[in-house]
């Protein structure tokens, strides 16, 4: 890609900052509500807090069209998107046609430049990156932050946790410009870049658990079942109930050694083996053993901190609040606590699922928090109650419309390995129900009304099966 001219786009907007903070205008900021997001807000907060200007900042959903409209009602002088609006460049150019704007972003762009003079795409798209891989929103922000003050590189750590949120690093290894942020966050000392296990829970649990939970990849014979996992760590000669971070260098080594054979022994892909062990971001500025040490777990706990709609909670935690720290923890203890419900349920419940040839559905009605189908799914899966060459999906009420239920679809990659597309699947079966549904092949959501549970049942089985007999979904 080319760099230099995407850091004069990043110098530009910088300065389109700092003249704004010298007249006195207080910066509109709106990022997402993802980790990348709370973390490319938290780095444009700090950088305009330390020229000694005022920002006013929200964590959103989305750049919809509704939200520019509004944002346009508020009259600022200069708004300043990050890790969105690169989707919304049209409506930015309608309703704020009288402000600053500056999107900070790094999802593909509607168009390459706005055709509005006042208005700044800081993308590194255009310049040849790749978004998934070469550069995050937070990574967008921090080299914005740095060409306003160079002081701003002790921000290094926080934008690549942001970067990890993003998964930025899937392959095991990080690319493009996120190479520079860890150089400069080398160079001040706060980050490190290790070749360590990837598997989440690094600070906060156990090895027991943090095999048994793997999911990114799985470990065959070992994930789904806390009571293998113990008997595998013991055979091998460790500690279940230490955390990887407390094991000694040698014990590492060995660890991974003896993961590796244990997939290779399972067959496992290639590709999974592969990004078992790699980077892994972890920062002095925290304690060994507390979750904002290392930046997979870090960008969790912002994550859910989004979720839960505290994302600006998210970011006074990457702005070094103790107290927001606190309360995160907690609300995060209590939406674990539900899980443990939620997984104590769909386990006794089990029976309950509707077995069709290609696919569980489980309805929880009341009983699973709609905000966690997806985990419940996830858990199902993970339990051993299912078949892993069949995709499950657990449904509950919804939360804001009694008449709706809102459901989850998970799987394994065994699973696609046969042909299944899980969003493809619910985004043809949710238009069909009236309702609204799509995602990743391995992991989608949808909406629909209540009424329509047999429905959805019927036609999802049916779509799976035309998807592995290898039939155009939907084609009826
Ligand atoms: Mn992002």
């Amino acid at each position: 890609m080319d760099k230099g001219a995407f850091l004069e786009k990043a110098r530009e907007g910088a300065e389109l900052i700092k003249m704004h903070i010298e007249l006195g205008h207080t910066i509109r900021l709106i990022s997402h509500r993802d980790a990348d997001g709370i973390t490319a807000g938290a780095v444009l907060a700090k950088a305009i807090a330390r020229e000694g200007g005022s920002f006013q900042l929200s964590i959103v959903k989305q750049a919809s069209e509704d939200l520019v409209k509004e944002l346009a009602r508020e009259k600022h002088r200069i708004y300043v998107f990050s890790d969105l609006g690169s989707g919304a460049m049209s409506w930015i150019g309608s309703y704020l046609d009288d402000a600053t704007v500056v999107v900070a972003d790094h999802h593909p762009p509607e168009k390459e430049e706005f055709t509005n003079e006042s208005h700044l795409l800081v993308n590194p798209v255009p310049f040849g990156a790749n978004s998934v891989r070469d550069l995050s929103g937070s990574g967008v922000a921090y080299f914005v932050a740095r060409e306003m003050n160079d002081k701003n590189r002790d921000l290094a750590y926080v934008a690549m946790v942001g970067s990890v949120g993003d998964m930025q690093e899937i392959d095991g290894t990080f690319h493009g410009m996120n190479l520079d942020i860890i150089e400069d966050g080398k160079g001040l000392g706060i980050l490190e870049i290790r070749k360590e296990l990837r598997l989440f829970g690094r600070e906060s649990r156990p090895l027991r658990q943090m095999l048994a939970y793997a999911t990114n990849p799985e470990i065959p014979g070992i994930t789904g079942d806390e009571r293998n996992a113990i008997q595998w760590l013991r055979a091998k000669g460790f500690d279940p109930d230490v955390h990887y971070w407390q094991l000694r260098e040698e014990e590492k080594r060995k660890l991974h050694d003896a993961l590796v054979i244990q997939m290779i022994k399972h067959n496992a892909p290639k590709e999974s083996i592969d990004r078992l062990i790699g980077d892994v971001v972890v920062s002095p500025l925290y304690p060994e053993g507390d979750v904002r040490h290392e930046a997979r777990e870090f960008s969790t706990l912002l994550n859910a901190t989004g979720r839960l709609n505290a994302g600006t909670l998210g970011v006074a935690i990457c702005l070094g609040d103790e107290e927001a720290y606190r309360k995160a923890r907690k609300m995060l203890d209590d939406y674990k606590k539900e899980q443990v419900e939620a997984r104590r349920f769909i386990i006794q419940n089990w029976n309950m699922a509707d077995e069709g040839e290609h696919a569980y559905v489980f309805y929880a009605g009341r009983n699973i928090r709609d905000t966690l189908v997806g985990i419940a799914a996830n858990m199902a899966i993970n339990s051993g109650l299912v078949n892993p060459e069949k995709p499950v999906v657990v449904l509950a009420d919804s939360d804001e419309d009694e008449n709706l239920v809102k459901g989850s679809a998970r799987t394994t990659e065994r699973a696609l390995a046969k042909g299944y597309h899980l969003g493809e699947a619910l985004k043809y079966v949710a238009e069909k129900l009236g309702g609204e549904g799509g995602g990743h092949a391995i992991a989608a959501g949808i909406r629909f009304p209540k009424s329509k549970i047999d429905e959805f049942t019927r036609l999802f089985n049916r779509i799976l099966g035309e998807q592995v007999s290898g039939g155009k979904t939907g084609g009826d």
